[in-house]
Parts: C-alpha cells; structure tokens; sequence
C-alpha cells in the first residue's frame, strides 16, 4: 500500500485504510485541538501553549512505549504534521513507523451561523482541494472535520443541520478524492438540560441529514469512519441515564441511521469522564455481542477521554514523562478492551 506522501492511493487503499482505523481492539487518538483549545488544556496544568511545550506534549502521547497495540490512528492538529521531534524525525513519520496511522483536523473551526442566533457552521470549504494535496505529501492518511449542533430552545433549526451536513459531505468527497479517508464527525453538544430521549431526536435527525447529503455527494461509505456523539441527556439535566440505558439508545439511534456499508462509528467523548467513555463503549460493544453482530465496528476517537489523566500527570516536567505515557496507555488498554467488550470498571486499578 502506497505510504507516507504518496498520491497515488486508490479506492481499495481508502477502504483498507478505513478498516485498519477501526481494526478490533484499537481506536483513534484525537490530538487536534487547535491553538485555542490546546491553550485552554494546558493552562489547566499551569503550562505556558509554546510551540515547544505543544510538541513536547503530543511527543509525549505519540512515542507511549506499546500504544499501537490499541491506538490505529491519531487525529493531528496543522501545526503537529509539520513539526519534528526531539530525535529530529518528523512526528507523522515517527507515528507512521509505530504502524500508527496519522491524520489531520482540516475544517477551520465552527463559525456563527448567519440568520441563527446560538448556532454554528463549521468552514473551511474554500482552498481545501489544495489544502488536502499538501496534507497528502506531509504524509497524512486521513482527515477530520466536525460539525456542532446545540440542542436548545427551538434549536437546531432545520438550516443549521442542512448547513452542516452539506458541508460534512462537501469535505468527505473532497478527502476521497486526494486519497485520504473522512472522519465524518457531527457532534451534538452535551451542554444543556434535555433529557436522553431529546438527545436521541436530534442525533437522529442530523445523522439521517448527513448520509443523505454523503450519497447527493457520492461519498464512498465503505471509505469513511463516522464520529458521532453518544446518546447522553444534556449535562444539566436532572435524569442521568444508566450507563446500559446510554448505550441501547446509541446503538438503537445508530441502527436506523447508519448503513452497514460504513466500516466503523469512532466515538467522540464529549465532556464524558474517562471512565464514563470506556464504560459506554464496553456496555455498546456488550449488547452488540449479546445481539450477534453489528455491521460496523464500535470504536473510540476520544481527545479529552485519552489525555485527562496524561496531561494531570506530565504537568509540563520532563521526570513526569514515564508517568504519564503509563497513564496514557492505562486509557488506550482500557479503551482497547471496551472495543470487545471486555473491561471492568475493577480493571482501573492497574495502574
Ligand atoms: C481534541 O479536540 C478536537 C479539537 O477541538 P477544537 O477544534 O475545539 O480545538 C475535537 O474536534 C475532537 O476531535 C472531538 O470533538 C472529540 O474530542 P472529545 O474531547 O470530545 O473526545
């Protein structure tokens, strides 16, 4: 298969690619949290967001001795494709020889929508044929863009979910087009106080807006991951769900909305706590198994669920390295197991 920089990657390529992102046992590592949010996580471990610290940082989670076991990709912000390690070897290419496959955010972040107060629309359309031909050579294999929706007084509009799914499905055929498989992720906020069932709603909706708008625009579904929220009553709501409440709702929302062409549905964790995202995952991957089996895999692209506790332990001190790799690869193994389900909260101890 065509490698780092190559252009010529064909339809076969993308799809074997896709598979290999959601291989049994391993999910993806979302490191691409641009400038202001990278700014935010750090200044909650009172370290200053250098270039430096910033690439000391994902250096850190990228050469976690054994994270290939259970990471198959890594979502990479612009800055981190184009920066070398401290070993003077290119980041993507050292995540290329671990058999990690890197990726890259390319949307330019969510925007007001004009006409909706309270509503976003996610840019970043205009130039990206040739953005996607440069992400290609720096040795990209896949690419990330994603959507937010808030759930609200009479949000979200009709526009604001057609809006984002025309532009989810513009970006996905542009990513097949350069080689490069889409992560296709529209997010449905967690911030608010609706209940599951509202939740359900409007993941529904938005889902059936988006592979709508991927088959006007002939997207490859056998070439694509898609990255949904998971299906949570708002974070100010007074009725928490169980976790297997969360997950037959996930599963029962995803099973009418997502053709079984799609290789694999990589999570999101949304503000969920590290131990809540595996737990969901496990208890999602559980009933599938109880079901007999699901036509894609249940996987993980989880940013602040994969780092919380690295970046508690790294604090920016070079003799904190060793501890927080250990806590990276506790998540990537608990993760990993959740993907058979296979993990027990009793199983958080190890490290
Ligand atoms: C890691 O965060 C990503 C980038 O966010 P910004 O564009 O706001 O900086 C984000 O897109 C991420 O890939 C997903 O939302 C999943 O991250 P979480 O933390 O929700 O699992």
């Amino acid at each position: 298969m065509p490698q780092i920089g190559s252009s010529k990657m064909t339809k076969l390529d993308i799809v074997a690619n896709a598979a290999r992102m959601v291989a049994p046992g391993k999910g993806i590592l979302a490191a691409d949290e641009s400038t202001g949010t990278i700014e935010k996580r750090l200044a909650g471990i009172d370290v200053p967001s250098t270039e430096a610290n910033r690439r000391d940082y994902r250096q850190l989670l990228f050469t976690t001795p054994g994270a290939e076991a259970h990471i198959s990709g890594v979502i990479l912000f612009d800055e981190t494709l184009r920066q070398t390690g401290s070993n003077g070897v290119g980041l993507a290419k050292l995540l290329w020889d671990k058999g990690i496959l890197p990726g890259i955010k390319v949307d330019a972040g969510a925007k007001g929508l004009a006409g909706s107060p309270g509503e976003m629309v996610t840019e970043g359309l205009d130039g990206l044929r040739e953005r996607l031909a440069e992400y290609v050579e720096l040795g990209a294999a896949f690419t990330k863009w994603r959507a937010v929706i808030t759930i609200g007084a009479g949000l979200p509009t009709q526009a604001c979910l057609q809006a984002n799914a025309h532009a989810l499905a513009r970006y996905a055929a542009l990513s097949q087009e350069a080689g490069l498989v889409p992560i296709v992720e529209p997010e449905v906020l967690m911030d608010g106080d609706h209940d599951l069932e509202r939740c359900a709603e409007v993941t529904e909706a938005a889902l059936q807006l988006t592979f709508r708008e991927l088959f006007n625009q002939k997207v490859l579904l056998e070439g694509m991951i898609l990255k949904p929220n998971m299906v949570l009553a708002g974070k100010n709501c007074a009725r928490q769900n169980s976790i297997e409440e969360v997950a037959a709702r996930t599963v029962a929302v995803l099973g009418r909305q997502v053709p079984a062409a799609v290789p694999g549905i990589a999570f999101l964790s949304g503000g969920q706590s590290e131990q809540e995202a595996t737990a969901h995952l496990n208890a999602m991957n559980q009933l599938r198994n109880n079901l007999g089996p699901s036509p894609w895999q249940l996987s993980f692209s989880y940013g602040r669920a994969l780092q919380a506790s690295a970046l508690q332990a790294w604090r920016g001190r070079a003799d904190n390295v060793e501890a927080a790799q250990a806590a990276f690869a506790h998540r990537a193994k608990m993760n990993g197991l959740a993907r058979g389900g296979e993990y027990d909260a009793t199983m958080e101890q190890e490290v």
